[in-house]
């Protein structure tokens, strides 16, 4: 007994020390570092950015293949005739749930050659859910309520963050190398810019994205055609 204690002890002693030889060492390939900035939009004269919050940002690293990616399941919560939130950021493989929080029933669907699926109509309490396997912006609808709209970014990277109410934003722990940044928001061009990335002191990285080309087109219902409450195909 005393013997096995005496032997964890010194493996212990072993990881304390091989961890400060570690911190000794200069930065190396496995150097990580924060990335942050700010973004805004430009708007139309006399239009206000109500919905900054809503931008997402994400970086790929050029020349290599993401590896495996970490799944990390989300909610979307149908609430108020809304899906909340409005975007989600997932890596590819992860899976959102849609549980209906109104007191009445709800669609879920997409007719994204990204992402197609039909929930069906289900009741408040319920929730379905779907795994996103592609990259790319999948836009979500109910076939009830025209108005609902929201968005899942699934990305083939594990360095993603959505913008805060203040347009600020931060990804840590970012491997130091040669990277695409993106940033999108439904309402403006999106925008691409390389960056390098070190292990400390990144300058701020700051967008100004243009949504003057923004105008909105209601969509169709999942069968392709326009909502109609009379109609007889409402889910
Ligand atoms: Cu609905």
């Amino acid at each position: 007994m005393s013997h096995r204690t005496k032997s964890a002890k010194s493996v212990n002693v072993l990881v304390l020390s091989s961890a400060m030889l570690l911190a000794a060492l200069p930065p190396t390939a496995q150097a990580q570092g924060a990335v942050e900035g700010r973004v805004s939009i430009t708007e139309r004269a006399g239009e206000q950015t109500e919905d900054i919050g809503n931008t997402i940002i994400y970086l790929v690293r050029n020349g290599a293949a993401s590896g495996r990616l970490g799944a990390a399941d989300a909610t979307i919560a149908m609430n108020g005739r809304a899906f909340m939130p409005r975007v989600r950021v997932v890596p590819v493989g992860s899976k959102v749930s849609f549980p209906n929080q109104d007191p009445f029933s709800h669609n879920v669907f997409s007719t994204s050659p990204l992402a197609r699926f039909d929930l069906g109509l289900y009741p408040s309490g319920r929730s379905r859910d779907v795994t996103f396997r592609r990259a790319g912006v999948v836009p979500i609808y109910c076939n009830i309520h025209p108005r609902m709209t929201s968005f899942v970014l699934a990305v083939a990277t594990p360095y993603y963050t959505q913008v805060g109410a203040d347009g600020r934003w931060r990804i840590p722990n970012v491997a130091a190398g040669e990277y695409t940044v993106h940033i999108w928001h439904e309402r403006a061009t999106p925008v691409e810019r390389p960056l390098t990335v070190v292990a400390s002191g990144n300058p701020a990285f700051d967008v100004t994205l243009d949504a003057r080309g923004f105008r909105f087109v209601q969509h169709r219902n999942k069968f392709g055609r326009e909502y109609d409450r009379s109609g007889p195909d409402r889910y």
